[in-house]
């Protein structure tokens, strides 16, 4: 396969005007009529129009109206070649595909006897041929013909402008889309389909029609995503003057989809676990990933399609920025300065989760790539989480206000048009009189910065001396790094726990000052500290680094204590916990007893009683590091010490809290109405978590409590979290509790995805459990959701089983790589990602990883997808 480089862009030959599309949709066979009107790109140095397509048969193809034959063209691979066309052209092309026959998810395909497209990245090519690139900007007509019984909803882009009868029982629908946008939005659907809309009042007086497109039978779990779209809409408005400037405004759902949703100007298409949901099946973690995605494919109308990317690596102009007003919304949508910190803490926890591992295995890339072989496979944490911290940094550097005015420069140069990441890098520096040149690294260098922080006091002057040093290991093709330009918010804790005022060169910053470190070692002296002060250092997570320093353990409990800052206060029990699991792993992996110090466990203890404190801040701050955050840590991972050395913290929690816990458990009930609201969420989450640490225990009566709940349960979120500890703990209740769950929930296919996923992930379910699974006549290998759900979950978050010391796992991997490559390339290379890592096992799981990995490597047919992940985890 071809690898692709940033460097080697150059302009598209022709620019097109307009598009106009008739579909003759059928399953079968659909006919795709394309007429373009183009002109050639005076800034290109290319004269050839050039056209990509991919599983298209050609029937025919005219130039200015005259058909051209086999030598006027060439077809080679994807790609269609006209030589000496003259300046100004219309094109018109027939071609021919087979939605059903489209298991791969991409270009327009067959969901549940509905039609559907996905184009982005590149799916346009598998509908007609054009030239399908984001730098290609049109306007579209598109016609929509199908038969009426089968499909008597026909959508696409934009607005409604005509629509009637064909006769012999078919309909049609036109639509017309106002704004020219590249080929990558287009959407249309035509389908059985039923819709919850309103009409909304825009800021600027305008009416716009909101509409919610569902099965039949989902109509009653279409309020909030309704809901979350009118907040979405105000707070794009309110929060940066950006208005709706479409007269109507679609979500779709459905169940097959190869991610989470799609911004297709004017008619987004979800996958149905981020539309569906009411309290009987949708968990409050499902509610709030609704509202945030919808509102991300919302905001992704400015911030995307107004103005959109050059090439796809710019992806992160537009995906981290999204993911940016996402999470802002989020946080805004909770209100409160805790809420807020339990949503920051959300986000810190994914990077380090998944987006640090990434920075430091075989995949690495810069937020802004230099080269890819498939698209597809950089549609990852890097691009979207790293390079949402990379924007919100703007926002630490040049405040609220600065970060505002550099939005408002963005649109004001950029709108309509097909930009580059330094084109947003240019308005923020220039709207606030600011060189941003550094900055640059955070978009041109891979690898996580590792900053580390030095303290010193001097008593007799008063000073606190914070040295900062930055480094950052090599990456793929990036041996040596440059320093970055990184804000580190800090506070001085003094031994009251309260912050101490900050002054640095007589300049007085108020309690928590922004540092810019800027080069490879630098010393920021702070003047008038009236006491040896704790650090409270990378405040708020101001910037995606590891940060070093030295903190004892008092200084830890004396941050999880006070800090000002919930978010290091909640760092500071995290780095507690960890420091204590790693040495029970090195305890447990060479057969020694385990223990827990009073100390910790009195830590805890006093947060988990202390009523002052948020339920959802309680929650995050008792919650242990992951068994893939300790991996993380550890030059050679053992997933089974690691386990043993949780399940024994959890345990030993479980029984030394157990009288607070049961009280905890009793007093975080949320009785009468369920409602998705922060505080209710943040009851049940605590309420949960000591539900699940009592369950750790043998103790009899958390079964009990949990079989209780289970049983007497009105929402799903109690539900489940009574169903996990029942099967967590292994309990002999657990298998009659999953059927029960089966057979209440069999028709609610987003419920049996967590049937499943819940299964998946239990310590005690083996690769043969799974292949049983497998045969279950609710899996499908067809369904990106429940592939996800049972084969993605056993492999990336059943440590224990999956990293069988007799390879079992892996082998069970490469098998189910191989057969998901042959029907969906996306969602087989996602899979081929869980062994990223494989290096930093024991030797004797090295070599089971590496023989899964060649055999999906040796492989004749295998996607460009795939190929690329595999084959570089073994270079
Ligand atoms: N832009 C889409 C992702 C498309 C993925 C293509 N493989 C969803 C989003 O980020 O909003
Ligand atoms: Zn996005």
């Amino acid at each position: 396969p071809q690898t692709i480089y940033r460097k080697d862009y150059t302009p598209p030959s022709y620019l097109v005007d307009t598009v106009e599309l008739g579909f003759d949709l059928d399953p079968a066979r659909t006919i795709v009529a394309n007429r373009l009107t183009m002109r050639r790109n005076p800034a290109s140095a290319q004269r050839e129009i050039e056209l990509y397509g991919e599983e298209l048969e050609l029937v025919a193809l005219r130039l200015n109206g005259k058909t051209l034959g086999k030598r006027d063209y060439r077809i080679e691979g994807n790609l269609l070649r006209i030589a000496h066309a003259p300046e100004e052209v219309t094109l018109e092309i027939e071609t021919l595909c087979a939605p059903e026959k489209n298991t791969a998810l991409s270009g327009l395909y067959v969901s549940n006897g509905n039609f559907i497209t996905q184009c982005e990245a590149e799916g346009f090519r598998r509908i007609t041929y054009f030239p399908d690139r984001p730098d290609v900007m049109a306007r579209y007509t598109v016609m929509l013909r199908a038969d009426k019984e089968r499909f008597p909803v026909l959508l696409s882009n934009g607005n409604l402008v005509e629509e009637g009868e064909l006769g012999d029982g078919r309909h049609y629908a036109k639509w017309e889309d106002p704004f020219p946008k590249p080929s990558y939005l287009f959407a249309l659907v035509a389908a059985k389909l039923v819709c919850q809309e309103e009409k909304f009042q825009l800021a600027d007086g305008r009416e716009a029609l909101l509409q919610v497109w569902v099965e039949e039978g989902n109509l009653d779990k279409t309020d909030h995503a309704m809901q979350s779209l009118k907040r979405s809409i105000r707070w794009d408005e309110e929060r940066y003057g950006l208005e709706l400037d479409l007269d109507r405004f679609m979500i779709v759902a459905t169940g097959d989809f190869n991610m989470g949703a799609m911004e297709n100007k004017g008619l987004n298409i979800f996958n149905t676990k981020y539309v569906l949901a009411n309290p009987r099946v949708a968990t409050d973690v499902d509610f709030q990933g609704i509202e945030a995605v919808v509102g991300h494919e919302y905001f992704h109308n400015w911030t995307g399609n107004r103005v959109t990317c050059r090439d796809w690596f710019q992806l992160s102009l537009k995906e981290g920025l999204t993911v940016f007003r996402d999470q802002e919304f989020s946080g805004d949508m909770i209100g409160t300065s805790s809420g807020r910190a339990v949503n920051r803490i959300d986000q810190v926890r994914t990077l380090r989760q998944v987006q640090f591992p990434e920075d430091a295995g075989p995949m690495a890339h810069p937020v802004r790539p230099d080269s890819f072989v498939e698209i597809n496979n950089f549609y990852t944490v890097t691009v979207y989480e790293k390079g949402a911290e990379v924007v919100r940094m703007y926002q630490t550097l040049l405040g609220r206000e600065g970060f505002r005015k550099g939005m408002d420069l963005y649109f004001e140069r950029h709108d309509g048009q097909a930009v580059e990441c330094d084109d947003f890098r240019s308005a923020m520096a220039d709207a606030n009189g600011r060189n941003l040149d550094q900055f640059e690294r955070w978009y041109s260098q891979s690898g996580t910065p590792v900053v580390q922080a030095e303290g010193r006091y001097d008593e007799s002057a008063r000073t606190y001396t914070l040295k900062l040093s930055q480094s950052c290991p090599p990456t793929p093709g990036q041996p040596d790094k440059l320093p970055f330009h990184i804000p580190v918010a800090v506070g001085l804790l003094g031994a009251s726990g309260r912050d101490l005022p900050l002054t640095i060169d007589g300049k007085e910053l108020g309690t928590t000052a922004v540092l810019e470190l800027t080069e490879s070692e630098q010393n920021f002296v702070f003047s008038g500290v009236a006491e040896s002060p704790t650090p409270s250092l990378l405040r708020d997570f101001s910037a995606p680094v590891v940060l070093k320093y030295g903190y004892s353990d008092a200084e830890l409990l004396h941050l999880f204590s006070h800090d000002s800052d919930p978010v290091n206060r909640w760092e500071a029990g995290q780095r507690l916990s960890m420091e204590r699991l790693l040495k029970l792993t090195e305890v447990a992996a060479a057969g020694g007893e385990l223990s827990l110090d009073d100390t910790f466990v009195e830590a805890m203890r006093k947060i988990l009683t202390d009523d002052t404190l948020d339920p959802a801040f309680r929650e995050q701050a008792l919650l242990l590091p992951s068994e893939s955050m300790i991996a993380d840590q550890m030059d050679v991972v053992q997933p089974l010490p690691i386990h043993t050395a949780r399940q024994f913290m959890r345990a030993e929690i479980g029984a030394r809290l157990h009288n607070e816990l049961l009280a905890t458990y009793r007093s975080q009930q949320t009785p009468g109405e369920y409602s998705a609201d922060a505080e209710s969420i943040g009851r049940r989450a605590l309420k949960n978590l000591a539900l699940a640490y009592l369950g750790a225990t043998p103790a009899e009566q958390a079964l009990a409590l949990a079989q209780e709940q289970f049983s007497n349960a009105t929402n799903m979120t109690d539900r489940v979290a009574a169903l996990g500890a029942l099967i967590h703990a292994n309990a002999p209740a657990a298998p009659d509790a999953l059927n029960r769950f089966y057979d209440e929930f069999e028709d609610e296919a987003l419920v049996i995805d967590k049937w499943f996923a819940m299964q998946a992930t239990a310590a005690t379910t083996d690769v043969a459990k799974v292949r049983k699974l497998m045969k279950h006549p609710a899996f499908n290998m067809r369904n990106p959701n429940r592939v996800r759900s049972l084969i993605s979950s056993f492999c990336a978050a059943n440590p224990v089983q999956f990293h069988a010391a007799d390879g079992s796992g892996y082998a069970f991997w490469a098998e189910q790589v191989i057969a998901l490559d042959a029907l969906n390339p996306q969602i087989a290379s996602r899979l081929s990602r869980a062994m990223d890592r494989w290096r930093r096992y024991t030797p004797e799981l090295q070599a089971y990883m590496k023989q899964a990995l060649e055999k999906v490597a040796g492989q004749t047919k295998l996607s460009n997808d795939v190929r690329e992940v595999v084959s570089k985890a073994l270079s």
